[in-house]
């Protein structure tokens, strides 16, 4: 489609204003996309407060038809699996079949929101007095503020919208400011959600757009009660900062410096097609992107040149995500790709051999950044394995010990994902125990977690916890409520005599 008849399709204007001073390029060919308005600081407090009265309407629907609203989204997202996850291809330079990807996994989620919406619920507990009963409820806290990354500039947001919404709370998203119109075109397909359903309180969903300071503005509201933020470690400390300073709450997803361990009872014909996913996919621009490969000395040759050569093959699959044959799109801008580069000279620097990571396609695409991924061979001690580079580098360090692979899995600051690949219950059994991360996966890559388990890590992946498993409970307020329904004068509690 091009890209009017698209943004039609999307109920985006057709021709998107030009005039404002958010420039959307395309990463595929630097083409100019959109020009956006930020939203002007004081009016992200005005969007607040009507977020904060769609609430307090919202809070009294029943969960269960909570859950209808967001069973609409879910068919309006089938509807426009195709459109959306065009968009976004075109805004941010993922493959074709990861855009759809993408999309699928927002259907998912509100699948999931919708039967979450019967279930969100707590315990009842024995009191140790007679005739007490104490229960555990569980209430909606009210705003959440969505700060989403560029990298799943859709999916993300639906983890966090698709479940604050049906417990009962209204939503705030600052998008990435290099991915606003997938943003735009979620609102408008909630829009159509909401006309279905009827009976939604307008400002249920609002979005700002903007860099840094809108973010900011956002974070810094006191009706903000949550603070649910995806990207970088610098950005999360700054939010969890602000946050703390009021007792706001977040729930944070940062970086991830993401290992895969090989070991000699591995079956390659698995494992390989795993790394190469979890390295090169979405051109390495995922937190759970794998970037660190631990290989048995006695497999470091044959992984060496069985990786050298299927890196090479990718070569020709290298190009722009909408063609159906290619597998590594773009970055998403010249800084990703001069930070690429930087990374690369540094791990030579350290004594690393790097295969790979060129700049490709400049001729065709100048304003654009197609890279070949990068294998460096580097020893385990080089300080860059401790960093995050969101690009498609893999660091590949040899090992002689299971203890040391297992070690060096953890010898990072981050800790969102891991993986090992062996035949052995025993090897595999240590890692999962040994594992300092959120995700830890046998025989399975690091990256392309479902939607039903908690997604998040540890140390400065900031500890949040997202989509299935009880994140839910991230998104409401735990109440302890003890009720007597005696006739006597009520006991009180450890026995106390007070009379
Ligand atoms: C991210 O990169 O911010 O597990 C999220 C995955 C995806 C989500 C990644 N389901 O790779």
């Amino acid at each position: 489609m091009n890209p009017s008849s698209l943004f039609a399709s999307l109920g985006l204007p057709a021709s998107s204003p030009t005039n404002g001073d958010l420039t959307v390029n395309s990463p595929i060919d630097g083409s100019l996309l959109a020009k956006l308005e930020s939203t002007p600081l004081r009016e992200v407090s005005t969007l607040v407060e009507r977020a904060h009265a769609a609430f307090l309407t919202w809070r009294r629907v029943p969960a269960p038809r909570r859950g209808e609203l967001i069973r609409l989204l879910g068919e309006e997202l089938r509807i426009q699996k195709s459109t959306l996850g065009e968009l976004v291809t075109r805004e941010c330079g993922k493959i074709r079949e990861e855009g759809l990807g993408e999309v699928q996994e927002m259907i998912d989620i509100c699948d999931y929101a919708v039967g979450l919406s019967r279930m969100i619920g707590g315990h009842t507990f024995p009191s140790e007095r007679p005739d007490h009963v104490m229960h555990e409820n569980w209430y909606p806290l009210g705003v959440v503020g969505v700060i989403s990354a560029f990298n799943f500039p859709v999916a993300v947001w639906a983890w966090n919208f698709a479940i604050a919404i049906v417990c009962g709370n209204s939503v705030v998203w600052k998008p990435s400011e290099k991915t606003p119109l997938t943003a735009l075109a979620c609102q408008e397909i909630f829009t159509r959600a909401c006309a279905k359903f009827g009976e939604a309180p307008d400002g249920l969903s609002q979005v700002a757009l903007g860099r840094a300071d809108v973010g900011k503005a956002l974070v810094d509201h006191p009706r903000v009660a949550l603070v649910s933020a995806t990207g970088s470690v610098p950005m999360g400390r700054a939010v969890g900062e602000a946050v703390a300073r009021r007792m706001g709450r977040c729930l944070l997803e940062l970086g991830g410096n993401n290992a895969v361990i090989v070991t000699p009872s591995v079956d390659l014909e698995v494992a390989l097609p795993s790394i190469v996913f979890g390295a090169v996919g979405t051109a390495g621009q995922r937190c759970t992107t794998t970037r660190r490969l631990f290989v048995h000395t006695s497999l470091r040759e044959e992984l060496l040149t069985r990786l050298c050569k299927i890196f090479a093959d990718l070569h020709a699959r290298i190009g722009n995500p909408m063609d159906a044959q290619t597998l590594i799109g773009p970055l998403i801008d010249k800084d990703a790709f001069d930070r690429m580069q930087n990374a690369l000279a540094g791990a030579r620097a350290q004594g690393g051999r790097v295969h790979g990571g060129e700049r490709v396609l400049a001729d065709k695409y100048p304003e654009a950044h197609y890279v070949t991924p990068a294998l460096v061979e580097i020893s385990a001690d080089a300080p860059i394995l401790r960093e995050e580079t969101f690009a498609p580098i893999l660091y590949m360090v040899a090992y002689e010990h299971l203890e040391d692979a297992l070690a060096l899995n953890n010898d990072v600051p981050q800790g969102l994902s891991s993986a090992i690949f062996t035949t052995d219950l025993r090897e595999a059994e240590l890692f999962r125990q040994s594992s300092d991360c959120g995700i830890a996966n046998v025989n399975i890559g690091t990256s392309g977690a479902e939607i039903g388990g908690a997604f998040g890590g540890e140390k400065e992946t900031g500890g949040g916890r997202e989509s299935g498993s009880d994140s839910w409970k991230q998104y409401m307020r735990r109440q302890t409520a003890t009720t007597y329904y005696g006739r006597q004068p009520p006991s009180l509690a450890q026995g106390i005599r007070f009379s």
